[in-house]
């Protein structure tokens, strides 16, 4: 255990994991208790008459009934009253140096403004709102905007095809887009107006678009249904009235891929939600007056939503927005924000540190870091040696490191240490929050008791940040997450609960294979290989082998410095490497070196693809829309008879 480092002054709301272990045993003795304290963080129109109603079985859960609140005013109004001249957002553009400082004050305005134009063209309560944007603060005044007059807001990762948009804005009914003129990510920039008029083509449903400005370049507008969005601001005051909510009012739908059939709406409520972002962006992250968190995440996934724009605006804090990427124009950008912005809380993905840690520590040491203080990692399994990695370098061993378990259905965190109370072991996401209550159960929906267990990973009870439907199918959602292990939330997700009671989430439980016998998460694989020096990257899936019923087939991407080691040899230094590291049993029976993974544009490695290629099956990929560069599937498809 990486014990809590001195230097880490002790939190002032959880300061100690005897105090930690005390919150959470009265938080989930009292459920209805600990969230109504929390639920008075917020400013409430009207205040609940019920903490907390659920029927699991049947997905039916409610927060704070009865209490009326609206999100933008807890988000801004209350902010810009008490703390007009503090910097709500800071936004970091996709050239370095280029950054824009928005005021509470400011940001009332913006969005009261966005709010007055988007009732002006019909929106009212309830009404869906598609949003399309690039990471400019644009997005975060359009979801608040939406927010402001009660209407609900589905915003589309900006690197979606037309294809998607299209489906998602059809299946949340959305009669509005607000989307820009292009977007800037890195060298390139993106057509965005052009994509969604591909997608909105003949579609009666969308009677207006509202295009932001982002670059100089023209694009196509059509009369009567394509409005230049400063033109629209320009025709009205910021003064907005207010739609006040009731708690389980929708707030936001967002769409996120189930493991087979198309894209779940997931449906997030105002009270329970915003409470629930508020309370563990404040607790995770040990806020404190003056940060500066900077979550590099983008707004069209829920870290975006609950860590970006909603958790850190409802505590009045200051929240970075950055609209590049993290190797533009090299490996030290997010560092050089770091030193520029005196960032003391920095969060963001495995892979992207994976991305950045793999030009070598030259780039961080380029910077000072000195602000640091709080390092987090989100999305998918952090392999210890990039923790101790993020950790020792970008850290200089100073800093607290969460990694933070958590979904698009949870909608907020979890499972994380606490910094200044959890001691960490690389690789585990620790221990649940106060009021979260994982269950494992095998397969069979017995639950494993006690600690050493490994099964599903399901939660007993509820939170407010659950999700409380999936858009138009009630059923669907509950078959989805209530139906395999009743009387739980079913999370996807295998999980160990190690002899300490910590929670090693092993991947979604479908990646998980059985090698002769031998029950192992394709986790665990990729870790022994990205500790090898030689390794940046590793993704294992399991393909049908005669003798063992499932075999290993590891694929690899090397460190540039590794290239000129013969591939055989490598492959050979690999394999025994994690025999070395696991065992015998884990060990790959093909490596296959790749220069890039088929990864979602959120970073999430597509693993149906990688099983299709190593069981040697090219026939039909399946929806391969929400790849991030899908010429990754010819190269591995191509170089698939180089393993060894
Ligand atoms: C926040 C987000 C959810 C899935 C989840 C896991 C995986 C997320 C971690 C993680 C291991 C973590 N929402 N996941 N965080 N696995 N350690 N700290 O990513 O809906 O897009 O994905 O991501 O499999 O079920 S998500």
């Amino acid at each position: 255990m990486i014990p809590v480092k001195p230097v880490i002054a002790a939190s002032a709301q959880i300061p100690s994991i005897e105090h930690y272990r005390a919150i959470y045993r009265e938080s989930v003795a009292e459920p209805a208790a600990f969230w109504s304290e929390q639920a008075q963080q917020l400013t409430w129109f009207h205040p609940p008459h019920e903490a907390m109603r659920a029927d699991i079985p049947r997905g039916d859960v409610a927060w704070f009934a009865g209490g009326k609140l609206n999100a933008a005013y807890n988000c801004v109004d209350r902010h810009a009253a008490a703390t007009p001249d503090k910097v709500a957002i800071i936004w970091a553009g996709n050239e370095p140096g280029d950054y824009r400082r928005i005021t509470y004050a400011e940001l009332l305005g913006e969005v009261g403004r966005l709010a007055n134009v988007l009732r002006a063209h019909g929106v009212r309560k309830g009404d869906r709102v598609c949003i399309y944007l690039p990471m400019i603060p644009e997005v975060a005044f359009a979801m608040l905007a939406c927010a402001r007059i009660g209407a609900v807001h589905s915003v589309v990762f900006a690197g979606f095809s037309a294809d998607a948009l299209r489906e998602r804005i059809l299946d949340a009914d959305c009669r509005l887009v607000i989307t820009a003129n292009e977007g800037l990510r890195g060298p390139k920039s993106i057509p965005l107006k052009a994509t969604v008029d591909e997608a909105v083509e003949g579609l009666e449903l969308v009677h207006a678009v509202l295009v932001a400005r982002r670059t100089e370049t023209n694009v196509s507008m059509r009369t009567g249904r394509d409005y230049w969005l400063e033109d629209q601001l320009a025709r009205h005051r910021s003064a907005a009235p207010i739609e006040w909510m009731d708690s389980e009012d929708p707030l936001f739908v967002l769409y996120t891929s189930g493991s087979t059939g198309k894209p779940k709406g997931v449906l997030h409520t105002t009270g329970g939600y915003l409470v629930y972002a508020a309370y563990t962006h404040r607790q995770v992250f040990d806020l404190r007056e003056g940060d500066i968190f900077f979550c590099a995440a983008d707004a069209g996934w829920i870290t975006g939503h609950s860590y970006i724009v909603y958790g850190p605006l409802a505590n009045g804090a200051t929240t970075v927005m950055f609209e590049s990427l993290p190797t533009y124009p090299d490996a030290g950008r997010y560092w050089q924000i770091v030193d520029d912005l005196a960032v003391t809380i920095f969060y963001t993905a495995p892979t992207a540190i994976r991305a950045v840690m793999r030009a070598g520590d030259e780039p961080v040491h380029r910077s000072s870091r000195a602000s640091l203080r709080v390092l987090g990692s989100v999305g998918e399994p952090i392999n210890p040696e990039v923790w101790t990695w993020y950790h020792d370098v970008v850290g200089a061993g100073r800093c607290a490191v969460v990694d933070t378990w958590w979904q698009t259905e949870t909608g907020g965190i979890l499972i994380s240490p606490l910094p200044g109370a959890t001691p960490c072991k690389p690789g585990s996401a620790t221990l649940p929050l106060p009021g979260v209550q994982p269950v494992l159960v095998d397969d069979e929906g017995a639950e494993l008791e006690g600690n050493g267990v490994s099964g599903n990973l399901c939660l007993a009870g509820t939170w407010p940040g659950q999700a409380r439907t999936i858009l138009g199918d009630h059923q669907r959602f509950v078959d989805t997450y209530f139906a395999r292990f009743p009387g739980y939330y079913f999370t996807g997700d295998g999980c160990r609960r190690d002899e300490d009671g910590y929670y090693w989430i092993t991947g979604r439980v479908d990646d998980v294979i059985n090698v002769a016998g031998h029950r192992l998460g394709t986790a665990e694989i990729e870790s022994a290989l990205v500790a090898h020096a030689a390794v940046a990257e590793a993704a294992v899936v399991g393909f049908p082998h005669d003798l063992k019923g499932t075999g290993i087939h590891a694929f690899v991407i090397i460190r540039a410095e590794y290239d000129a080691w013969p591939p055989g040899e490598l492959a050979g230094a690999l394999k025994e490497q994690v025999r070395r590291v696991i065992s015998p049993i884990a060990a790959p029976d093909r490596v296959q070196i790749v220069s890039a993974l088929p990864k979602t544009r959120s970073g999430k490695i597509m693993r149906r693809i990688l099983r299709m290629v190593a069981a040697g099956r090219d026939d039909g990929f399946g929806d391969t829309s929400t790849l991030a560069d899908p010429s990754v599937v010819d190269e591995l498809l191509a170089a698939r008879k180089d393993h060894r």
